[in-house]
């Protein structure tokens, strides 16, 4: 596929870069006509100074003019308005972030100076970027493949240290390097057999037959771990929407209070304190948890707490993982069973709460009659965090986690297309088994083959890449 020849590259873009509010705004230009442009705007504190006769990795200092106004707004002929004044950054083709020529103007951060500028640009031949054009480009001009290219929103989404490593990762080629490699291994495979199928004199199949089905047989593994590490992948980068539910006093905003470190939720010994949903995000050992604390579940006439006890409810569905929590100090009643039906389908952890006061209670008893994890602990003086924490990495994280080598596919796309390509694989892994004959194979291989190609752009319609690209942010 030929993107680059297809007219889209062929126009000078810019864009705000820097966002507005900042100290410094940075007005990015890109496209074979950037430095000339620019020039037109731009004069240098030596003015005899051209840009264009300027090597590459370069700043200039200057001042933006407009050479049509005057400092009193009247079109002149002669004189020129001053703007602002600037540093000019100049990044020749190849080597710059589009892989075009890329110009970078940095002035004052205001409002006003920023749209000014763009505005020169514009009656001077550019024209304003689409949300993510720039690092479009990037991927069209071959300096990024596509999961790179993902990379670089996920990068700035990023919303803890473990998310913001593993895109870096991702967009310094790792995912390439994995998929490229997985790709030639089946190549490999499927030529081989093409080519005994067109030379049998020369290619023996009956004696690869054992060595084909365990290369086929270590791809799957291999396409299987990448699935099992990008769920982790998933709940490590974007968190847990985790709620919190069990009667009321029985210390669900105590255990609110005990995750956070803070005295963030009202504690009293009133039952039915919490009346509403109350939402934060913190991180729980490198885990993020979005979490929720609702109002404790009773039957009640309380209109103001009925409606607290339905928006519990409703929290309780759109989660991801449920803390029971159960005061062991008091007597089991029809509500227990109550929430713990609405908690059925749930990955939940019972938490069962002031263990301080009823030293004899008993966790093993418990889980066994609820067949879930249950967990020891006070809410008030801080016991059985630890505990939970494992339960929580139990239950989410298959397997240990080693943040350094391992490639996590986090973005849903990419997810896909090793899903479609597992499956493919499998159907080679059948048809070997089913002694089917060997041109069954190729095509289920090559197949497989496509689907990866589509993780790094090899394979790609346009209507893909504009979608892709679309979800990006202006300046990008
Ligand atoms: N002894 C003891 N008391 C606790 C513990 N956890 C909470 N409490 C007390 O139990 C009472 C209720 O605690 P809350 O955290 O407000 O309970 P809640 O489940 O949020 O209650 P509602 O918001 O009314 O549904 C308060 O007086 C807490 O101090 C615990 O582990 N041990
Ligand atoms: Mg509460």
């Amino acid at each position: 596929m030929d993107l680059i020849t297809n007219g889209l590259v062929s126009d000078t873009i810019f864009a705000n870069a820097s966002g507005m509010g900042g100290a410094i705004g940075i007005i990015r230009v890109s496209g074979p006509r950037a430095v000339e442009i620019v020039d037109q705007i731009f004069l240098s504190v030596n003015e005899k100074k051209k840009l264009a006769d300027q090597k590459t990795y370069t700043v200039h200092y200057g001042s933006i003019i407009d050479r049509h106004l005057t400092s009193s707004g009247e079109k002149t002929d002669g004189g020129s308005h001053v703007v602002d004044e600037a540093l000019v950054l100049l990044m020749r083709a190849p080597h710059s972030y589009t892989a075009e020529d890329v110009v970078e103007i940095q002035c004052h951060g205001g409002q006003l100076v920023i749209v000014s500028i763009m505005n020169l640009l514009r009656k001077a031949g550019a024209r304003p970027a689409q949300p993510g054009e720039f690092t479009k480009r990037a991927f069209l001009n071959g300096r990024l493949d596509l999961s790179q290219a993902e990379s670089v929103m996920d990068v700035i989404h990023a919303k803890n240290h473990f998310a913001l490593q593993s895109s870096v990762r991702q967009l310094h080629g790792e995912v390439k390097k994995k998929v490229v490699d997985l790709r030639e291994r089946i190549l490999h495979e499927s030529a081989f057999i093409e080519s005994a199928l067109d030379d049998p004199e020369h290619y023996d199949l009956d004696s690869h037959a054992s060595d084909f089905r365990s290369v086929v047989e270590q791809l799957i593994l291999e396409l299987e771990e990448l699935l099992k590490n990008s769920e982790n992948g998933r709940v490590l980068s974007e968190g847990l929407k985790t709620v919190i539910v069990g009667k009321p006093n029985a210390g669900k905003s105590s255990l609110m209070n005990l995750l956070l470190g803070t005295d963030y939720a009202i504690v009293t010994d009133v039952a039915g304190t919490t009346r509403d949903l109350l939402e934060t995000s913190f991180n729980l050992d490198g885990i993020t948890l979005h979490i929720t604390d609702t109002a404790g579940i009773r039957m009640t006439e309380d209109a103001v707490e009925k409606i607290g006890v339905e928006r519990a409810k409703k929290a309780i569905e759109q989660s991801d993982l449920v803390f029971y929590v159960v005061d062991s100090s008091a007597e089991e009643d029809a509500v227990d069973e109550e929430i713990l039906s609405l908690v059925r389908e749930k990955k939940v952890i019972v938490l069962f709460n002031k263990c301080d006061l009823s030293p004899e209670a008993d966790a093993g008893a418990l889980r066994e009659r609820l067949g879930v994890p249950v967990i020891l602990c006070s809410a008030k003086f801080g016991d059985g965090l630890r505990e939970l924490t494992d339960q929580i990495k139990a239950f989410f994280l298959q397997g240990e986690i080693s943040y350094n080598d391992e490639v996590f596919i986090t973005n849903v796309r990419q997810k896909d297309c090793i899903e479609r390509a597992l499956k493919s694989l499998m159907l080679v892994r059948e048809s070997i088994e089913r002694q089917m004959p060997e041109d069954f194979y190729t095509i289920d291989l090559l197949d497989a083959y496509e689907k990866l190609g589509q993780i790094i752009g090899a394979s790609v319609s346009d209507d893909l890449v504009d979608q892709i690209f679309r979800e990006f942010c202006m300046g990008k």
